[in-house]
């Protein structure tokens, strides 16, 4: 095959503007500034009402996380597992739109205008806006005093373009976020994404006089303005942060320095990365031997065959962008160390959906980078408008295809599902499905003054929908009479060791389909039969029980037709009548 680029993988990141002024100093000022007003403010709010800091990371699997079972270096999520509680049968929707709309709400997201993605497709469950019937977390706590932060992917309105006012109704700002730094829309490029904004107003992060980086990578940008958020907030008040980081979505984009570390590291092939991670998950007790398998792997995804090296690298480049993410997470915590607010903050950690099995940018074979740029440069205050870049800021075209090494800014390639299956470890399927691999992701909690016995693990089956509710507990706090009712149940129990309520949990994505129910778990694709399995001895979902056990699928499968009755679900031949099937995503 041919490999192109990895010698000069960043030549083009290099040839960036180059921004360094101030940045010392700005930090040091709001480092000393935060440490003395942290001091002098250190009593607890009114009414006891902790920090809260949710983060959410963008289609990751299950065992990536190094305490999950992945080898990707995360010692910051470890430490915080380590000191709190690492959930292990914690759920997202599926995909990115819905599961942001449902965190947010508390709420399925069906209910929350968002059943699929961003497209209006003219039913109340599918307008592909976040609905008036329903508050953000943000909303909710306003009323008790939080001021709210956001920082990165929101992805709950398609309206990126605002010609008035009116079109920003369903920003962060418009939706009860005092302070926002991010993207709009879902996916982009890590060194320059479109859509992004600050506040309000659109802007691009090569001519924002407000962060000037060395170079400008966006997960680091996301960070830096969580960072800066915690040392800025009155500490009289308490604050609910919303971290949304957009690693480790396609396109495969890193530093060089995060990427150098894990040079090598995958040499051995999905297969025998897959094995180590599972045999990881045993010893750490995420997962028992008698409930998950690993299944072989297909042949056709070619391992070590022609195009090895370059997947290889997707891989590479794909921890480390994972990697980055948890060194920011680092400078969260420590802000939050500084500022002695760490205690008093409950943080969360938790994944959007599952590996991505997408073939972004992976059809076609790619070709070699030009020895000099082809293109005029783009000017530093031009809004670079699309999801993949048609060029570089200097005047590179972006590449895709196989062999085009990724990593650098003129590439835009996603990871596959190869290494999907890995992420998701050991489970079925990815994300768009509702099979455990699609919908299963970490829950991190730490709260040192609000959980008991830390260090455990928790394997109560719990959602999305929780989290408002859980906010709105801790808050003290009433969620209003006159929205849909919250769907969700309080994890505070759970953080007390003690137990929740017996429920049913539901999915529905593209005809996907799935309810839990204690133990079991009722799961179907798109136009296909339902399938019953006993999560706790089948997790891995290879034993089909909806024959032997027929009444308990026909009152199961009557129980979801009567959730999508009321949550606003159709079938998805009605929102998407030309797709018949979803098996040619695989
Ligand atoms: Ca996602």
């Amino acid at each position: 095959m041919t490999v192109y680029g990895r010698a000069d993988s960043m030549m083009c990141q290099s040839r960036l503007p180059n921004h360094c002024r101030g940045t010392f100093l700005r930090v040091s000022a709001c480092l000393i500034i935060g440490l003395v007003v942290g001091y002098i403010a250190q009593s607890v709010h009114a009414e006891g009402q902790p920090n809260i800091l949710v983060i959410l990371s963008d289609d990751m699997g299950y065992s990536d996380v190094g305490c999950y079972g992945g080898e990707i270096e995360t010692p910051t999520l470890d430490r915080l597992a380590h000191n709190g509680i690492r959930f292990t049968q914690f759920y997202n929707t599926g995909r990115c739109c819905p599961t942001r709309a449902s965190l947010l709400s508390g709420l399925y997201p069906h209910q929350a205008g968002i059943g699929h993605m961003m497209n209006d497709r003219g039913f109340p469950g599918y307008r592909g806006e976040f609905g008036n019937n329903c508050y953000t977390i943000a909303e909710a706590l306003q009323p008790a005093g939080y001021k709210n932060y956001m920082a990165g992917k929101w992805h709950i309105t398609h309206r990126l373009s605002p010609q008035q006012d009116d079109d920003k109704k369903n920003w962060p700002i418009q939706r009860g976020f005092d302070r926002f730094y991010g993207t709009i829309h879902g996916a982009g490029s890590f060194f320059d994404p479109n859509t992004l904004v600050r506040d309000n107003t659109l802007i691009s992060p090569y001519a924002d006089p407000s962060y000037k980086p060395d170079s400008y990578y966006y997960t680091d940008a996301i960070s830096d303005h969580a960072v800066r958020f915690i040392h800025e907030h009155d500490q009289t008040k308490p604050f609910f942060m919303y971290v949304a980081f957009t690693a480790a979505h396609w396109p495969m984009h890193a530093k060089e320095k995060d990427l150098s570390k894990y040079e090598g590291r995958y040499k051995d092939g999905y297969s025998s990365v897959r094995e180590n991670r599972y045999q990881k998950m045993l010893q750490h007790g995420l997962v028992t031997k008698s409930s998950t398998t690993l299944w072989p792997l297909e042949e056709r995804w070619g391992e070590h065959g022609e195009y090895w090296p370059w997947d290889e690298r997707n891989m590479e480049v794909y921890a480390a962008m994972i990697d980055s993410m948890d060194q920011g997470i680092g400078k969260i915590v420590q802000a939050l160390e500084t500022t002695n607010q760490f205690n008093n903050t409950l943080f969360c950690y938790m994944q959007d959906n599952g590996g991505c099995a997408e073939g972004m940018g992976r059809r076609s074979i790619g070709k070699p980078r030009a020895l000099t740029p082809p293109l005029p440069p783009m000017k530093a205050d031009t809004l670079q408008v699309d999801m993949i870049p048609k060029q570089t800021r200097d005047g590179y075209p972006v590449r895709q295809g196989k062999g085009v090494l990724a990593g650098p800014p003129d590439t835009y390639i996603g990871y596959g599902q190869a290494w999907a299956t890995v992420s998701n470890t050991p489970f079925r399927k990815y994300k768009h499905w509702v099979h455990e691999g699609g919908i299963s992701t970490p829950l991190i909690v730490h709260w040192p003054e609000g959980i008991v016995d830390p260090g455990r693990m928790e394997g109560t089956p719990s959602h999305l929908i929780d989290i408002m509710a859980t906010a709105v507990d801790v808050a003290d706090t009433n969620y209003p009479t006159n929205k849909t009712p919250l769907e969700g149940l309080s994890l505070q129990p759970l953080f007390q060791k003690k137990t929740l309520p017996n429920r049913k949990i539901y999915w529905e994505h593209e005809g996907n389909r799935a309810i839990r129910d204690g133990k079991w778990k009722l799961v179907s694709e798109f136009n296909r039969p339902w399938e019953l399995y006993d999560i706790s001895s089948d997790r891995s979902e290879q034993h089909d029980l909806s024959k032997e056990q027929a009444n308990r699928t026909k009152s199961m499968a009557e129980a979801w037709d009567a959730y999508a009755a009321r949550a606003q679900v159709i079938s998805w031949e009605k929102i998407s009548p030309k797709k018949k099937s979803n098996a040619k995503k695989k």
